[in-house]
This record gives structure tokens, sequence and C-alpha cells, in this order.
């Protein structure tokens, strides 16, 4: 093998050799940052002992956040608790991690029966519900997880679906920015009664990254970069004509629709705008990846077969785990003299990242 090359394998093999033993034994006191990199926070965070993360179903009394999710540096999210718990089993193939066959991934949140939570090595995986209230109660949770584990640089992204504006069906959307239905660049809550408006930019460099994992040449679809339409309902919100209620026109709907597509809107969803002003905020990149499940300009009832939409959702999870396959063993100047394992194996580790499955534990 050239020398150059060798020199990559070994440091693939020293990287693989890290987190599998991350995986196995926890974070080490010494490779725990000081302090999380996180901006921007409640300054009361430090003096709450505990804090209780409740819909996660997890404390900082009972859990030992720098140890358990110290080496956590891509948070992945998306809707459902299935898609995410299969999102994590496919990127722990695709980073080349393996758990013993007869365990399974733990939902690590699953006291909090609201959420799941998935964690491989480095990743973790949530599921997020509907809308921007639920999207933004995990994310409050997840960034103070960030902040007790002292986490470094935490990529945060966001994986679902959407409705398409011009685009054909399975195109997938990196988000350059959410916008709300005025096409206002900003997240509105309302705080003491009074409205008030964050910012909702992404991180331009984090999408072109993640754009340049799709291959025009071997990948049957298009990616392309563009602004996403966060509303807070499927129906009236996203201008159907096929929700209970309807106060509009087809034509009026039409209209807006070429608005839209006029100011380079590519799809609408549901969480993008909490996502991108809640990830700001704390100076934590992110990006938010969508299929398009439709082309919304063509109609709004989703006909697609099972079989065709599951194999559009894998789309963003393709990408996206190329992307940290990508940052993981092509980025790292990681310089530890650690000797790979001849087998990439990661038992039930200390790290609460797996359980024996309850079949097994029968036996
Ligand atoms: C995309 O799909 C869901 C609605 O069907 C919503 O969570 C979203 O953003
Ligand atoms: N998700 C949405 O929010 N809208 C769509 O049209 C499709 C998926």
């Amino acid at each position: 093998m050239p020398f150059g090359q060798r020199a990559i394998v070994n440091a693939q093999s020293r990287t693989l050799a890290k987190l599998v033993r991350q995986m196995k034994e926890g974070c080490k006191k010494d490779e725990e940052a000081k302090e999380s990199t996180l901006c921007g926070l409640n300054p009361c965070l430090k003096c709450l002992q505990p804090d209780i993360l409740y819909h996660l179903g997890l404390n900082t009394e009972t859990t030992d956040f720098p140890k358990v999710f110290g080496d956590v540096r891509f948070v992945c999210m998306g809707g459902t608790p299935g898609r995410m718990e299969n999102f994590a089993y496919y990127v722990m193939q695709e980073i080349g991690l393996k758990i013993n066959a007869a365990t399974k991934l733990r939902n690590i949140s699953e006291a909090g029966q609201r959420f799941s939570l998935f964690k491989v090595g480095p990743v973790l995986c949530a599921s997020h519900g509907m809308g921007c209230p639920s999207i933004s109660i995990l994310l409050h949770e997840l960034i103070k997880m960030m902040y007790h584990a002292k986490c470094k640089d935490p990529v945060f992204i966001r994986i679902g679906t959407s409705g398409g504006i011009g685009v054909e069906p399975g195109t997938v959307i990196i988000s350059s920015e959410a916008i709300d239905g005025r096409l206002n660049p900003a997240h509105e809550i309302l705080v003491h009664g009074a409205s008030v408006q964050h910012a909702s930019q992404l991180d331009e460099s984090l999408a072109d990254e993640i754009k340049m994992c799709h291959d025009p040449c071997k990948d049957s679809y298009e990616a392309v970069i563009g602004r996403t339409l966060c509303a807070h309902d499927f129906y009236e919100g996203q201008s159907r004509l096929d929700g209970a209620f309807c106060e509009y026109t087809p034509e009026m709907k039409k209209s807006y629709l070429e608005t839209l597509q006029s100011q380079q809107v590519k799809n609408i969803e549901m969480e993008s705008l909490a996502f991108a002003a809640l990830t700001s905020r704390a100076n934590i990149r992110g990006a938010v990846v969508c299929v398009a499940i439709l082309n919304r300009l063509n109609g709004d009832q989703i006909k697609t077969s099972h079989d065709v939409l599951s194999k559009w959702e894998k789309r963003p999870q393709e990408l996206v785990a190329r992307y940290i396959r990508k940052v993981l063993y092509h980025n790292d100047d990681d310089d530890e003299s650690e000797q790979p394992e001849d087998e990439a194996e990661a038992g039930a580790g200390g790290a609460g990242d797996t359980q024996k499955a309850p079949a097994e534990e029968a036996e």
C-alpha cells in the first residue's frame, strides 16, 4: 500500500478504536473538555443541582453526563421514534461500529415517554415529534445535555420530510434558512405576552458540506440548497385545500405557492424555524435536510406508496451518514497513538449505549 494511503488507513483505524473504547468505557476524564463550547445559555443552569431534563427522562444527579455524553459530536433528529431508531442502526454500520448480536440499542429516553433517544458512539439520534413547540422542548433539553456533558462543537442536523415547491418528488432539500409564513427569517415566540423574534439562519458552510456528500453521477435523485418555509400546521398553514376547514380559493393557494417559488422557497415543513433559532442562539452549527415527498404545485394529498416513501426517507439519512463518516475519518487530526482493535466490536458498554435484547435476557 502506498505510504500516503497507509497513513490515512492508520488514522482511520485509530479514530475507530477510540470510538469503540468510548462506547465501552464512556468518556475518560482526560478526554473531557473543560467546558462546553455553547454560548448564550441561561446563566442559572450551573445552579441547577440536579437539572432535570423532564421530557428526556434524565437528570444530572443520576446520570454522569460528561462520562455518558461527553463524546457526542453529532446530534441528529427526525420526526418519528421508528425512523430515528433505524437511522441509529444505519449510522452505526456506516461509521463502522458494531454491537454484539445479542444486544440492541437502548432508548435512553424511555422513562420520559415523549421522545426516543439512541446513542451510537459520537452520534445521538432523537425523535422530535411534529411542529415547533415539540422540537423546541427537545432542543432546550438536548442543548442543556450538551452543556452539562461539556461537549465540544456538536453539530445538530434535522432529517425529515417536506412538501416540495417546484421540485421533483424525491428531491433532497438542504435548507439555507428557515422562514415563516410571511417569509420572515425569524422564529417568533411569546414571552410574558410579548412577541420575541429569534433569527432563523442556518449554517451555510454545513449546508454546503452536506450537499457535497451528494454524488450527482451516482445518486438517482437531486439534492438542492434552498429556503424552507416552516408552517405551524400541515393544512391551512401550508395552504392545502384538503383540510377539515378551508376558507380560501384554489386561486389564492396557487398565487401563494407561486410567490413562494419566486422567492426561492424549495420546501415547506414544520420544525425548521425553532431548530434554526435555538441552535444558532447556542452557537451550534445546524442543518435541515429534508426529502420532498410531493410537489405542492401539483397537489396536496400524498398518494405515493409506502414503499416508495420509505425509500425516499432514507435519502437525507444517507447524505447525513456520509457527512458524519467524512468528518470522523477524513478530517480528523487525531494524533492519539492508540492501536486499532482487530474487530471494531462494541459490546454492551458503560456508556449506556446498549442493552441486552429482552428475548436474550429471558434465556
Ligand atoms: C414534516 O412532516 C410532518 C408533517 O407530516 C412534519 O413534522 C414535518 O415537518
Ligand atoms: N411535511 C409537511 O410538513 N408538509 C408536506 O407537504 C409534507 C411533509
